[in-house]
């Protein structure tokens, strides 16, 4: 009995010992664990601190690329406008300093200065009644303030017409008309459009619909090569709606974001060319009604009021979404801009300034005003 009594008490000893032991042991394990997590979590502070440095200066360089980026692009749209600018800035620039006051003769002149940059009369009167009333209202007297204030207008005019300027391919798949009279850069204007597209990592294809001329077909191949991009083409004289229509059939087995279609610009008469425009529209209605449609006209900048009027023409028989003008390198017609957007509310949505392949920039209103301008 006292054997069991002191064996229970043994035990009982050795159970507290034991039981000590344990909890030392487990207060050990949580002071290493602690010192661990210590450790663990002053690591992990490192890290992080190093990361958001490297953020930082990530950050910093993203904002130099895009300050480098941005002001290489504006020196190149300046650079392309350079006869345009020369034309509307310096005139107004030596209009401005030959007066003392501000008075109706100053606005005469510069209208005449804005409708002789193709500006266009209805366009220029828009600006320059807005201008007479701004000058009036903030009691403007010196001529030399009047240049800010008309180039803020004319940003504001171009903004009220036009709200947004993108082309937008974000929807996949999108696909692209080009359309226009002949020689106006249709085709050129598409190469460089692959390549742009091509750049921002889509899935771009061609499609030669102007089958009314051979070497239309293998200047478009060349293109396709230079973006390196894919192609569909039937032989000259082929029916091109039925190009458009293998074009799609491919462009969706091949998963294609954008589809861009190139269309004859001569044809032997306008209504011939009207016809097969709408024929085009209707097979893409039909087989792609899935894709987001654009339908873009491209006008040759140096031809001025000319421009005008093949965007009247073709806007009454196609859907036009937007309107690329090309060959602004060569011209001091920039102005068309203005009738474009605030007489036929058509969104300029990109500008050639070059036949190279990155001389096409997306159109941005406040941007071309300043780079006229200053
Ligand atoms: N300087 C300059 N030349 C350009 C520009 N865009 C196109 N061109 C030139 O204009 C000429 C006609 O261009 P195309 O692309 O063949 O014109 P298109 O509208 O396809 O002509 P068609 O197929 O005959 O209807 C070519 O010599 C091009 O290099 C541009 O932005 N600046
Ligand atoms: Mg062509």
């Amino acid at each position: 009995m006292f054997k069991n009594f002191f064996d229970k008490f043994k035990n009982k000893d050795n159970e507290e010992i034991e039981e000590k032991e344990e909890l030392e042991k487990q207060e050990e394990e949580k002071s290493g664990l602690e010192e661990e997590d210590l450790n663990k979590s002053s690591e992990k502070e490192t890290e992080k601190i190093v990361e958001e440095t490297v953020e930082v200066v990530e950050e910093v360089n993203q904002e130099e690329i895009v300050t480098e980026e941005k002001e290489s692009f504006f020196n190149r749209l300046k650079k392309g406008l350079t006869k345009t600018r020369d034309n509307i800035s310096n005139k107004i620039d030596t209009i401005l300093a030959s007066y003392q006051k501000v008075d109706e003769e100053l606005f005469e002149e510069i209208e005449d200065t804005l409708i002789s940059a193709d500006v266009g009369v209805d366009s220029t009167m828009q600006i320059i009644d807005e201008l007479t009333e701004r000058v009036k209202l903030e009691r403007i007297k010196d001529p030399k303030e009047v240049k800010s204030l008309l180039i803020s207008i004319m940003k504001q005019k171009l903004a009220e017409a036009v709200p947004n300027n993108d082309l937008d391919t974000s929807k996949s798949p999108t696909i692209i008309l080009v359309v226009g009279v002949n020689g106006v850069g249709k085709t050129t204007t598409i190469g460089k459009m692959a390549a742009k597209l091509k750049q921002q990592d889509k899935k771009v294809m061609l499609v030669a619909a102007d089958t009314f001329r051979a070497a239309a077909i293998e200047q478009l191949t060349e293109w396709a090569n230079r973006a390196e991009v894919d192609i569909i083409s039937h032989k000259e004289g082929a029916d091109p709606a039925s190009v458009v229509f293998d074009g799609i059939a491919s462009a969706k087995s091949k998963n294609v974001d954008v589809l861009i279609c190139d269309t004859a610009g001569r044809l032997h008469n306008k209504k011939n060319l009207m016809n097969e425009l709408n024929k085009i529209h209707r097979v893409v209605e039909r087989e792609y009604p899935e894709a987001k449609k654009e339908t873009l006209l491209v006008v040759d900048g140096t031809t001025g009021q000319n421009a005008i009027f093949q965007a009247k023409e073709f806007k009454e028989v196609a859907d036009l979404t937007g309107v690329v003008i090309t060959k602004l390198d060569g011209t001091a017609k920039g102005g068309v801009v203005f009738p474009l957007e605030i007489e036929l509310g058509l969104p300029v949505k990109l500008i050639g300034v070059g036949e190279q392949i990155d001389n096409l920039m997306e159109f941005d209103s406040d941007n071309f005003v300043d780079a006229i301008f200053n």
